[in-house]
Parts: structure tokens; sequence; C-alpha cells
């Protein structure tokens, strides 16, 4: 038997990567009678048949599970925004940097488009500088595509990130060989008419990853408000210093995190999130 991962279901059918190709797997008898669910994701024990066949044995235990997408022991969370076209929603970005941090999977945010002209923003400096990784990517002239195509080798992970911002771009940049649809960002104003819908595995640069469609929304994980500020990596490392060791960052006199803000040493758009994101869990800290 050989261990596998789940890719997706389909017509009665399990596909299983292992061994670096993929088995078209029928289940074994005593998992239908138990009916079994099996997500994207999980890893199996597979026995093999004739040429691509192959049977599932055996599942093994979840490390962890994504909601949306429903998928299983996920590696990381590629969050991917585009340096124009749209323009990127840190608002967003910030809400998905705090629920794959609650969630414990690591993060890579990678920017795409670097090759259209976009000033002199620099989001990606900013955001290493707080402490996370950072990829620039073109999905055009392909900058970048060998970093992205490091990270995912081995691993299962998972693409987030809003409509447009091209994810599916970028993983047919690293897969020419299988092109998955992608759209014009003018044809998709409007909700329902993302190009990806579906949620599966795909084997791209010796990994698997899950496209998903593009969303501008995120509710925050539900949490006290004193846990907000632990995904804040730049607020953690200074707020020993405030008067309070309660300090929430918001009202509170001496506060090393305002005096941060106002030196700059704190970027202004992080801050307001913070602020805006702790009305929120409070908001909802008092309805439950
Ligand atoms: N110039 C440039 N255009 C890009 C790049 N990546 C993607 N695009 C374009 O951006 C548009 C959207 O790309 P998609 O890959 O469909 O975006 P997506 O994130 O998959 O969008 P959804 O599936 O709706 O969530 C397409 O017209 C792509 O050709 C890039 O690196 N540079
Ligand atoms: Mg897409
Ligand atoms: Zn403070």
């Amino acid at each position: 038997m050989i261990q596998g991962t789940l890719m997706k279901g389909y017509a009665g059918f399990y596909y299983v990567y292992a061994d670096d190709r993929v088995w078209e797997c029928s289940l074994r008898g005593r998992f239908r009678v138990k009916k079994q669910e099996f997500i994207p994701g999980d890893k199996v024990m597979v026995l093999p048949g004739t040429g691509d066949k192959a049977t599932i044995e055996k599942v093994l235990e979840r490390q962890n599970s994504l909601v949306r997408p429903y998928i299983a022991n996920v590696d990381q969370v590629l969050l991917v925004f585009s340096l124009k076209t749209p323009d990127p929603d840190y608002n967003l970005l910030d809400r998905l940097l705090i629920q794959a941090g609650e969630a414990g999977i690591s993060i890579l945010i990678v920017f795409t488009k670097e090759d259209l002209d976009v000033g002199n923003k620099t989001p990606s400096v900013d955001y290493r500088r707080i402490g996370y990784e950072v990829v620039q990517v073109s999905n055009r002239t392909l900058t970048g595509i060998d970093e992205i195509a490091e990270r995912l080798k081995g691993n299962v992970s998972v693409l987030a990130g809003p409509s447009g911002s091209g994810k599916s771009s970028l993983i047919n940049a690293l897969n020419p060989g299988k092109a998955l649809k992608t759209g014009n960002v003018s044809d998709k104003i409007g909700r329902g008419r993302h190009t990806t819908r579906h949620v599966e595995l795909l084997s791209v640069a010796g990994g698997l990853v899950a496209d998903t469609p593009g969303f501008s929304s995120l509710y925050l994980p539900e949490m006290k408000r004193e846990e907000l500020q632990s995904y804040f990596p730049e607020f953690v490392r200074i707020k020993q210093e405030c008067r309070f060791s309660s300090c929430l960052h918001d009202k509170e006199p001496d506060c090393a995190v305002k005096e941060a803000l106002s030196e700059s040493l704190i970027s202004s758009s992080r801050y307001e999130h913070y602020l805006q994101f702790l009305k929120e869990v409070i908001e909802h800290e008092k309805k439950y």
C-alpha cells in the first residue's frame, strides 16, 4: 500500500495523488457502508491495481481542516492580491492574516501583476517589515514564479484572495500544461460571476494546490477582545511597553502602540484596521 492525498471525488471515483502520480480509486466496501465522508486533502492509504486504478483501504486522521474551501490537512495558505487591477484590499488582507493565524496555518503573501506600473507603492516591503513572508510575482513575465514553485513542493496549499487577483493565472503560470479558466477583471464586477467555482486539489510543481473563487468580505473568527492584538506581530513586539498590561491600544494613556503609530513605526492602515476589527470583535462578544 502507498500513502497519498485525496485530490477530488468525482462521479463515484476518488482521485488520489501518491508516488508523484494520480490514481483513480474506488472505495473499499466498508467505507461505503460507514458513509465515511472524504474531502480533498484527506490522507489515505491506497492499494494499486492495474494501470492507474487503485482502491482506498484506509483514511488517516485529519490534522486540520479549513471550512472555506473545505479542505483537510492544509500546510499553508497563499494570500494572493494584485498590486493593481484591482488595487490591493488591505482590509481584506489583514482579515485573512487573522483568519489564517487563528487557524494556525502558515501564511505566504503573494502580490501579483508586478509587471504593471504601480508607482511607488511598496506593500511587499511593508508586510515583510511586519514579519510576514512575501513574494512578488508576475504571471505574465513569470518573475517570482520559481520561488512560488519551491514553496508549493511537497505541501498542500490553498490560494485565497479577491476575484481578479490572479489566483488561477498563478496556477497556470506554474503549470502551463493544464490551463485553468481565468477571467477579465472588467467582466466580473457583481456577485456570482467569478471564474473559479469548485473545490479540488490540483497537482502543481510537486505539490497540491486548491484554487478558490475570489471573495471580497470576510467575518473575523470569534475571539476575546484581548486576543485580537496577538494577530498583529508589530504590536506584540512593543506592547509590554504600554502602561497597562491590559492595554487594547485604543483610548488608554501611555500606549506604546499609539506612540509607534505617531512615529510611523506602525502603519496607519494597520492601526485603523485593528480599531475597526476591535469594534467588530467587541460587538460580537456582546451578542453572545
Ligand atoms: N498584467 C498581469 N495580469 C494578470 C496577472 N495575473 C493575472 N492577470 C490577469 O488578471 C485577470 C484575472 O486573473 P484570474 O487568474 O482569473 O484571477 P482569479 O484570482 O483567479 O479570479 P477569480 O477566479 O474570479 O477569483 C486576468 O485577465 C488575467 O489575465 C499578472 O501577473 N500580470
Ligand atoms: Mg480564478
Ligand atoms: Zn497600548
